[in-house]
């Protein structure tokens, strides 16, 4: 799906601001229309922000159900004749839209776009009641899952197996957009290189969409960083080769545009016509960088050369907004990747925000890009306190969760596609593989995945009690992605013991498998300030030791191909005893001061480049 832009045949208003802001303790809203009147409410909540942490209330905070969103929009008037469209870059987790008492859209899945065509629901110069009634529940039948449990006081409390806190609301940007009736409706693009890799080739399709899309001829333009034309073709798709190409690199992240123009077809009035050419009807830039990806026995190739990560699992999570996007907290946490030399993160555990991603592919950053799919492990019952005694089966994983983990894979690849700074999809985080359905499960979300891009290299992310004797899916990915807590849940302030187990695991992974081995998590919860001489879990020398510790394995084992420490910072998660105030296994605190480690880390993926680099 397109990111809405602005340009020459189409205009975009940002819907972000205060709304009206109720929730829905009661559960009334959908039986009294609340869409049909102003939201009866004292209350107003920014877009974008998680509402949780905004209010000094814990029945909002806690809340299981929906809540409310309500504002009056005014439609440029110049917009008459054209396509109006309202897009909602995520929505968490569910979403029913209405326009004045009309629902436009609804969706199910809190980190995916969706939009709705309101043109016949609307009148340009006009203004309409926005109002989105927003859903934070989380069942078998969503990704992630969660259960809700209701007391005899029709009291509701919400479980999940993910260890990250359960925030909502309106994460991401509202937009009004315009496009011609006759409009781009979606570009994919595929690079490659030619003859002796000079020359670039950018495979392009276009999809037009609106009534009497096929007559239209479509032109697409190749521009350089500098806007210099390099290339052009015809069609709706083909080939245009880039001589003298300037790749996309890690570290530099070259981008082309590719302008695709849909042109009025011979029947139609020439009055827009430029001098000597027919009128564009539709025009959209997709920006992309020239790379390729691969995978050859144990090595990640990019560009033909071998790459080795190094950096992150991160959250979109910060103080007061949660997962709202905020672009100064963005910029800070890719100055902060910066700092400490690390090349790549991974979307630990669902897609973040465009904006996030666009930055990558501009500033180079390679990204591991995840589905949602995190929690589908009933191994994790002890630790979440939740019941379930097996993962797949009609409880818990089933036909439900299926369909809507190949939505997120579907919605996930539809959106980040062209995002050259993506080398790889993760279709889950730790979910069960060691189980009997879990083969059954996993084959036809890898093959989904990769009939949707061919391109890239596909991996899901290995749990630590499904070691390379008990896992039955890793071969079915392309790399294998572990993480593992040796010195942390396992061999606790042992780090002699420690060692040897990690070394010994990821030597029978290789022997097993020969795939690149990417360590996705690896890391000790921290209190910044707590110091010690001796072993100790939580102090700042432990931390620094034990991600020492993992280094030392890793560089003697070949196959590996990328260390990602958990986690960038500390984070929210929901209350258990394992958790004081959140997750602190953070190189940084949640308000991004370094801890020790940090600078270790700094010393290791700066100055020691050339051995992670291998
Ligand atoms: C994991 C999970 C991650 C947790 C982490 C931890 O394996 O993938 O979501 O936060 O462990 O700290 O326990």
């Amino acid at each position: 799906m397109l990111k809405p832009q602005d340009g020459p045949t189409r205009e975009l208003v940002s819907l972000d601001g205060l709304y009206a802001f109720r929730v829905d303790s009661g559960n009334a809203g959908l039986r009294e229309r609340w869409q049909d009147a102003p939201l009866a409410t004292p209350l107003e909540m920014a877009v974008p922000a998680s509402y949780n942490d905004v209010f000094a209330d814990p029945a909002v905070r806690g809340h299981v159900g929906w809540v409310w969103y309500q504002r009056d929009i005014r439609v440029p008037r110049g917009w008459a004749g054209e396509r109006i469209v309202l897009r909602f870059a995520s929505v968490t987790h569910g979403a029913k839209v209405f326009v004045d008492s009309a629902l436009v859209a609804e969706h199910q899945g809190g980190y995916t776009p969706f939009e709705a065509d309101i043109t016949g629901h609307v009148a340009p110069g006009g203004t309409f009641r926005l109002t989105v009634a927003v859903n934070n529940e989380l069942t078998q039948a969503t990704i992630p899952p969660g259960s809700i449990a209701e007391d005899a006081s029709g009291r509701r409390t919400q479980t999940y197996m993910h260890d990250f806190y359960n925030y909502a609301g309106i994460h991401r940007s509202i937009a009004l957009y315009s496009t011609p009736v006759v409009h781009v409706e979606d570009i994919t693009v595929v690079t490659g290189f030619d003859g002796d890799g000079t020359t670039g080739t950018v495979d392009y399709a276009v999809l037009v969409a609106g009534e009497g899309a096929d007559i239209h001829p479509v032109r697409v333009r190749v521009l350089d960083a500098e806007g210099t034309e390099v290339g052009t073709a015809e069609g709706i798709s083909g080939t245009v080769a880039i001589p003298g190409v300037v790749r996309w690199q890690p570290g530099k992240g070259y981008l082309y545009r590719l302008v695709v123009e849909v042109l009025a077809h011979d029947g139609e009035s020439p009055a827009g016509a430029a001098a000597g050419g027919a009128a564009v009807v539709d025009s959209y830039t997709q920006t992309f960088g020239v790379r390729t990806v691969e995978v050859r026995g144990t090595d990640f190739l990019i560009n033909g050369e071998p790459f080795y990560f190094t950096g992150f699992g991160m959250h979109e999570d910060h103080a007061t907004i949660g997962k709202g996007h905020s672009g100064a907290h963005m910029v800070n946490d890719f100055s902060l990747l910066e700092w400490i030399g690390a090349n790549s993160f991974r979307t630990s555990h669902y897609p973040y925000s465009e904006e996030i991603m666009d930055y990558a592919d501009r500033h180079g950053i390679v990204v591991i890009d995840e589905t949602p799919a995190v929690g589908l492990n009933a191994d994790f019952a002890g630790f979440f306190g939740t019941g379930a005694k097996t993962t797949y089966g009609p409880d818990f994983v089933n036909g439900e969760t299926a369909a809507a983990h190949r939505q997120v894979i579907e919605e996930l690849i539809a959106r980040d596609k062209n995002h050259p700074s993506v080398v790889i999809w993760s279709i889950a985080n730790e979910p069960q593989s060691s189980e009997e359905g879990a083969r059954g499960y996993f084959e036809p979300l890898a093959a989904l995945a990769r009939e949707l891009d061919p391109t890239r290299p596909v991996g899901f992310v290995n749990v630590m009690f499904d070691g390379p004797d008990k896992d039955t899916i890793t071969d079915l990915f392309d790399v294998i992605m572990l993480n593992r807590y040796y010195g942390w849940y396992v061999n606790t302030g042992d780090l002699v013991a420690a060692e040897a187990a990690l070394e010994a695991e990821l030597r029978a992974w290789d022997a097993k498998l020969g795939k690149p081995i990417i360590m996705t998590e690896y890391g000790a919860d921290t209190l910044a300030g707590f110091h010690s001489l001796y072993d100790q879990p939580w102090s700042e020398e432990y931390q620094a030791d034990l991600l020492e510790m993992f280094h030392r394995v890793f560089d003697r084992v070949d196959a590996m191909a990328g260390e990602h420490v958990w986690n960038f910072a500390d984070f929210a998660t929901s209350n258990g005893i394992m958790r004081v105030d959140g997750n602190k296994k953070g190189a940084f605190t949640r308000d991004r001061r370094p801890k020790a480690a940090a600078f270790a880390l700094r010393r290791r993926w700066t100055q020691n480049k050339a051995t992670p680099q291998g």
